[in-house]
């Protein structure tokens, strides 16, 4: 037996189930991208929604990429377990929120009759860093384009991706697609529409054989698409809504409305993002799988713990930062979470340049030392060479992995020459970053510390250097 809707009755009574109709009422939402992320935190969260009663949260699930996955949640009626687990306890729960799915690829006619539909009142999306293409914003534009030219009210289109301000580069890829005979959609988009920055946390690595097992175990049953989180979530959403009694509703549920999205989203993307990218290129050059084995290492512990108080909060306009800081080493030490290095260290040329430069640059600019961005850097471009330090071979999954490959591939016999060519990229650390001397000299510094010495023994010398 596996979960469905008809299996649903039979779960023990410990699994908080959905109690309300998912049948009776058509979807509100319509949310691209419904990787592992979504599916363990704004679907837990409409979940909580459709508990009160409120029929308007029901997802539209829309996978960019991924038919297996649509086509094993199709098979579940949209059903899956979610283990919540830290140190707190471990509970089972199976959100009801996911109604109808369908995949961008193959659908995409159905994907846009989904934002036109009547009842459909937001659009939200996990798309990932790359994911912000012209194609994802002729879509967009297909199914507002539907809407007006029905006549329906505007939406909400919230990103909610791992981007600064990302509703404002949402917004400006939207209207760049747009044609000179859009004038009066731009013009019902800028009246009708809203497209709010939005920061969303929580970890949530992909699924494993191993929490499938445990679903089975705790279910009683088989469910493919079971996933495992922590019980710390947060959403602060700008206050910019095209329904504004949105704003209490959401808030109701325990998401954070503000106008000040912005000091979260920084904090969110150099704190926490930044701290797991150098980590997890650590781990994945000296060969431990998990953010959690990293974090348990005492000196990856302390490099983090000073990169995030030295060289990040300096420059964060969120004052509560140390609290931040300790929460963060202890939700990166969850045992529960078996969060992938090589999970993480994916596409880190669309993820590095949210999460280091703009401290680098904040520590620049106050004269200040930036040694432990300079090491993570350093690390990055080792993580090129695809072995490591045990010998073992990894593939580099990024768009730009070949680019990445060929530049790093000579760092054994030219290093220098290397990191100056990945340094140079502009792509990756911004304008300002590639034309500094003393970076590059820093990064340079440190790569061939971790050539000659190994990571680890690079990161004890930093700390000794910096005590
Ligand atoms: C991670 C994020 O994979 C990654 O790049 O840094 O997915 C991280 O787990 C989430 O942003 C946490 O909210």
């Amino acid at each position: 037996m596996h979960l469905t809707a008809a299996s649903l009755g039979t779960l023990p009574s410990s699994i908080q189930t959905p109690r309300y109709d998912r049948t009776a009422h058509a979807p509100g939402v319509v949310h691209l991208g419904l990787g592992a992320f979504h599916r363990a935190h704004q679907a837990m969260v409409f979940d909580q929604l459709l508990a009160t009663g409120d029929t308007r949260w029901g997802i539209h699930g829309v996978g960019m990429t991924r038919p297996d996955l649509v086509n094993q949640l199709r098979a579940q009626d949209g059903l899956y377990a979610v283990r919540v687990a830290d140190g707190q306890g471990v509970r089972w729960q199976v959100p009801g929120a996911l109604w109808r799915m369908s995949v961008a690829t193959t659908e995409r006619e159905a994907v846009v009759q989904a934002m036109a539909a009547t009842n459909t009142r937001w659009v939200t999306l996990t798309v990932t860093e790359k994911g912000y293409t012209p194609a994802l914003a002729q879509l967009l534009l297909d199914g507002l384009r539907l809407r007006q030219q029905t006549g329906l009210p505007g939406i909400t289109v919230a990103s909610c991706d791992n981007l600064q301000g990302n509703g404002h580069k949402l917004l400006a890829l939207v209207k760049a697609a747009a044609t000179a005979q859009d004038t009066e959609l731009l013009r019902w988009l800028d009246v009708q529409c809203a497209f709010p920055c939005s920061m969303v946390d929580r970890i949530v690595p992909a699924a494993t054989p191993e929490v499938r097992a445990a679903a089975q175990e705790a279910l009683g049953m088989q469910d493919h698409c079971a996933l495992s989180t922590e019980g710390f979530w947060e959403w602060v959403i700008e206050d910019r809504f095209a329904d504004p009694k949105d704003a209490a509703l959401l808030q109701s549920a325990g998401v954070r409305v503000t106008n000040d999205v912005h000091s979260y989203e920084e904090a969110k993307l150099r704190m926490l993002n930044g701290s797991h990218s150098a980590m997890a290129l650590m781990g994945a050059v000296t060969g431990r799988p998990f953010i959690a084995s990293c974090i348990g290492v005492p000196h990856i512990r302390e490099f983090v713990h000073r990169l995030m108080s030295r060289e990040v909060a300096p420059h964060l306009s969120r004052s509560d930062w140390a609290d931040y800081r300790d929460a963060l080493i202890a939700r990166f030490g969850n045992p529960y979470l078996k969060h992938s290095v090589h999970q993480i260290a994916t596409d880190s040329s669309q993820k590095i340049p949210q999460r280091w430069p703009p401290s680098v640059l904040g520590q620049i600019t106050q004269g200040a030392s930036f040694e432990h961005h300079a090491l993570a850097a350093a690390v990055f471009v080792r993580y090129t060479l695809g072995t490591d330090e045990l010998g073992q071979t990894y593939s580099l999954s990024d768009p730009q992995a070949d680019s990445l490959m060929a530049l790093g591939s000579a760092q054994r016999s030219e290093p220098e020459t290397c990191v100056r060519a990945l340094l140079a990229r502009e792509d990756l650390w911004g304008n300002a970053l590639p034309s500094n001397a003393a970076w590059t000299a820093r990064v340079i510094h440190w790569h061939q510390q971790v050539l000659q010495r190994g990571v680890d023994a690079a990161i004890q010398q930093l700390l000794a250097q910096e005590a």
